[in-house]
């Protein structure tokens, strides 16, 4: 036992829907930490409470995870700058998002007129996509493809948690997650930027991120009681191998120092 010891704690619950042929489990809600050992019966306990209390219903299974992870292994990283757009309807905001994304792919790529047209394009009909995934959908913007190994369940980024985090907290902090999630994505090898609609219909702003754009927060990006949402990775394969990309997503441990970030 050291102090320099870390645990990641992963808590996914789900509920039973259907009969027969048609059952199936259903997601309720899921949250991940990684914690030093003095923390981990409590953040374990928060996690099951956020588990039993969830809006979406009475969870019929939960799992938590519980692994230790050596200090030497975890990687730390500054949080991304933030901004924050208010816009006036969540149409602007869309519009906002997808028009960022489009320059962020443009000045990676200034060459390839045809592509880039055809992705800004693309981009809606990108978004509507990933309305049935849990994860991420890695595109890439090189040749137009998918990367996804499962296009079902899409990419998921996880083990990673905000610096110095070990209070207990039970209940969902959307702008904490996801500004974790955003600047560990956004140091993937090959990443050019994220784009993030919620999929909690009564949570309605979005973001887009990358190194160079930061976290950009727009306000309004879907109509309140609206629970589609979802991420795409905007992915470029002349950079880096999807295969390394995704290795890093899914099993770097990462902490975000986000003490630089003010919550804007
Ligand atoms: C989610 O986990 O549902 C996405 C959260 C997006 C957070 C946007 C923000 O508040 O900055
Ligand atoms: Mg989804």
């Amino acid at each position: 036992m050291s102090d320099m010891d870390y645990y990641s704690l992963k808590m996914r619950a789900s509920q039973q829907v259907g009969d027969g042929e048609q059952k199936r489990e259903q997601h309720i809600s899921g949250a991940e930490r990684i914690v030093n050992r003095d923390s981990v019966e409590a953040v374990c306990a928060a996690m099951v409470r956020r588990a039993m209390t969830h809006s979406k219903g009475d969870p019929d299974f939960i799992n938590v995870k519980i692994e230790k992870v050596h200090e030497s292994d975890i990687r730390i990283l500054k949080a991304l700058p933030v901004t924050r757009v208010d816009v006036e309807t969540w149409q602007e905001g869309l519009e906002m998002a997808f028009g960022l994304v489009g320059n962020a792919v443009v000045e990676c790529d200034g060459s390839r007129e045809d592509l880039i047209k055809s992705f800004a394009q693309k981009l809606p009909e990108l978004l509507r996509e990933t309305f049935p995934m849990r994860g991420a959908m890695l595109y890439d913007i090189a040749t137009g493809e998918r990367l996804e190994p499962d296009h079902e369940r899409g990419v998921r980024a996880t083990y990673m948690d905000a610096l110095h985090s070990s209070e207990v907290d039970g209940c969902k902090n959307h702008f904490n997650e996801a500004i974790v999630l955003a600047t560990k994505v956004a140091n993937a090898p090959g990443m050019v930027a994220e784009f993030c609609v919620s999929d909690d219909p009564n949570y309605v702003t979005g973001y887009v991120a990358s190194k160079e754009l930061g976290y950009v927060r727009i306000m309004k990006m879907k109509e309140m009681g609206d629970e589609n949402g979802g991420r795409i990775f905007l992915f470029d394969s002349r950079k880096a191998s999807a295969e390394e990309c995704i290795e890093y997503l899914q099993k770097k441990k990462v902490l975000v120092d986000v003490a630089p970030c003010q919550k804007k």
